[in-house]
C-alpha cells in the first residue's frame, strides 16, 4: 500500500491514512499487509533470531542436546537452599514488587564481592543496577548509551545481540575480527591463538565512536583476553574517550590457570565500562534471569532509566536467593571448597573429554580457554554426509539442521557470530556446549563415533 503511494509520488502515513480515510470503515488490509504497516523501523533486521530457530529444532526433534548454552546438571545444593529458603520465609514482601533498581540484600552483597574484585568501594544504590539476566543489562546498556549514527565497535565472532542491540538502538555497529594463527606442528589450536591486531583494531576507533563491547571469556570461541590485550583496548578506549560494555557473564568459567582480568579495573577504565553480569552463568541457574550491571553512577543513571520503563524489576524471590548464594561465596572467595573453584574444575574436564571425541572423529576443536563452549573446524570430517552445497544458507546452518534431524544432535552454527560479510569465511565451524552430565557428553560421542565409522554411500 505504501509502496503503491510512493510510486505515485506520494508518501502518506498510516496514521494519515486512518485519520483522513475517504472510503470509511471500507478499508481493509489483508493480515500481511498490516504486520508490514504496523512494524516499528526499528525492527528492520532483526526479527530474525537463531536462539528461536535452533531452540525450537533441538526440541522438535529428539537430541542430544549440545546447543544452547545451558548446564543439563542442577545448580548446587547451597543455590538451590537459598532459593527454598528465600520463597518459604515469613517474610511474605518476598513475594511482592521490590526496589526498582535491584532488591537491597542483592545490591548490598554485589556490591561488597565486586568491590573487592574490582579493589574499590562500591555503593549499592548508585553502582549496581540488577536486572532481568544479563541480557536486559546488555539492552538497558544500549538503550540507554548509544544514539542515532553511534558506531559500537564489536569484536568478532560475537555473541549475536551486540550486532543486533546496537541497531534497535539506532547505532552503527563497527567489526574487527580476532585472526587465526595457525597452531603449531602437531598441537590443537586453542582460543588464545585468536587475536586483535593491534593496528587494525586502532583504526576502527574514529570520532564517532561512542562505545566498545568486550566479552571475555568470550562465547562463542572461549577466548580469555590477556592483560596485554586489555590494555591495548583501555588505551584506546580512554584515548578517544570511547565507552566499554564488558560482558563478562563467564567471568568464573577459566581454565588451564589462565585468569579473568576485569577490565573496569585498568587504569581510566572504571568511569567508562559498564560490567555485566549473570547469576544464571555463575550459578548454573540460568532460567532465573538475575542478572546485573556494574558501573559509575554518571552512566548507570540512564541504564535505570531504561530499565524503569521497561521491566521495572526482577523477581524478587530470584534476588534473593542469589543474593544468600553469593553471601555463601564471598565468605569462602578462592577457598578449594567455593563453587567458582569446584565448578571451572569440573568443566574443564568435561573440555577435555570433549577434546577428545571431538579429534578422534576429524572434528578439529579450538580448545577453549574460558566459558563452556568450543568451536570446532567441520573442514577434515569426512563422514557420510548428504550434498548440503545447493542453498543460499550459510554451509553450517545446513549442516547443524541436518545433524539435528537426521543424527539426533544439536550444535549452533558458528556463522550466526559472525557480521554478513564475514559469515562465509566461518562458516565451517560449529559449536558445541560441553556443560553437561558425562552421560549426555558420552552419547554425543557414541552418535559422532557411529557417524565417523559409516561408510560413505556408492
Ligand atoms: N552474554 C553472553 C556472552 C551470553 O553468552 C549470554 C547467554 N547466552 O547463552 C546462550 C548461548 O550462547 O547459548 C548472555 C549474555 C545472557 O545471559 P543471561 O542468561 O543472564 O541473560
Amino acid at each position: 500500500m505504501r509502496g503503491i503511494l510512493r510510486s505515485s509520488g506520494l508518501s502518506l502515513s498510516w496514521g494519515f491514512l486512518r485519520r483522513n480515510n475517504p472510503l470509511g470503515s471500507c478499508l481493509c488490509y489483508s493480515k500481511a499487509d498490516m504486520s508490514a504497516v504496523a512494524k516499528a523501523r526499528r525492527l528492520e533486521g532483526v526479527d530474525k533470531n537463531i536462539w528461536v530457530e535452533f531452540v525450537k529444532l533441538a526440541s522438535t526433534y529428539k537430541t542430544v542436546n549440545l546447543g544452547q548454552g545451558f548446564p543439563n546438571f542442577p545448580p548446587p545444593d547451597f543455590v538451590r537452599e537459598a532459593f527454598v529458603e528465600a520463597i518459604s520465609s515469613n517474610d511474605t514482601m518476598i513475594h511482592q514488587y521490590t526496589r526498582a533498581f535491584g532488591h537491597p540484600s542483592l545490591v548490598t552483597i554485589l556490591a561488597k564481592f565486586f568491590g573487592k574484585l574490582l579493589g574499590r568501594e562500591l555503593d549499592p544504590l548508585t553502582n549496581v543496577l540488577v536486572t532481568v539476566g544479563a541480557y536486559q543489562a546488555l539492552f538497558s546498556c544500549f538503550q540507554a548509551l548509544v544514539d542515532d549514527g553511534d558506531e559500537v565497535i564489536i569484536i568478532e565472532p560475537f555473541f549475536d545481540c551486540y550486532e543486533l542491540m546496537t541497531e534497535m538502538a539506532g547505532g552503527i555497529p563497527v567489526f574487527v575480527p580476532l585472526q587465526p594463527k595457525a597452531a603449531a606442528d602437531g598441537k590443537l589450536m586453542s582460543s588464545g591463538d585468536w587475536q586483535l591486531d593491534p593496528e587494525e583494531l586502532a583504526a576502527k576507533f574514529t570520532k564517532r565512536t561512542k562505545a566498545i563491547v568486550l566479552n571475555s571469556p568470550n562465547n562463542p570461541l572461549g577466548k580469555v583476553f590477556s592483560r596485554k590485550e586489555l590494555e591495548l583496548i583501555a588505551r584506546l578506549c580512554v584515548q578517544h574517550n570511547v565507552l566499554c560494555f564488558s560482558d563478562e557473564v563467564y567471568e568464573w568459567l577459566v581454565y588451564d590457570g589462565n585468569k579473568h582480568i576485569r577490565i573496569a579495573s585498568l587504569p581510566g577504565m572504571w568511569e567508562r565500562t559498564v560490567t555485566i553480569g549473570s547469576a544464571g552463568k555463575t550459578f548454573s541457574a540460568t532460567g532465573w534471569k538475575v542478572g546485573w550491571a556494574l558501573g559509575p553512577d554518571e552512566l548507570l543513571t540512564h541504564l535505570r532509566t531504561v530499565h524503569q520503563n521497561s521491566v521495572y524489576h526482577c523477581a524478587t524471590a530470584a534476588q534473593v536467593a542469589v543474593a544468600r548464594a553469593l553471601q555463601i561465596e564471598y565468605e569462602r572467595l578462592e577457598k578449594p571448597e567455593s563453587y567458582f573453584v569446584q565448578l571451572p574444575k569440573e568443566l574443564q574436564q568435561k573440555r577435555d573429554q570433549l577434546v577428545n571425541c571431538l579429534s578422534a572423529v576429524g572434528m578439529k576443536p579450538v580448545v577453549p580457554e574460558g566459558t563452556y563452549f568450543m568451536m570446532v573446524d567441520l573442514s577434515d570430517f569426512d563422514a557420510p554426509l548428504p550434498d548440503l552445497q545447493d542453498s543460499e544458507e550459510p554451509y553450517d546452518f545446513r549442516f547443524v539442521k541436518w545433524m539435528i534431524k537426521n543424527k539426533g544432535l544439536a550444535a549452533i552454527p558458528v556463522s550466526a557470530f559472525y557480521s554478513t560479510p564475514q559469515k562465509k569465511n566461518f562458516d565451517h565451524f560449529i559449536r558445541f556446549c560441553f556443560a553437561k552430565e558425562n552421560a549426555t557428553l558420552e552419547a554425543a560421542a557414541a552418535i559422532l563415533q557411529q557417524w565417523s565409522e559409516m561408510k560413505p554411500a556408492q
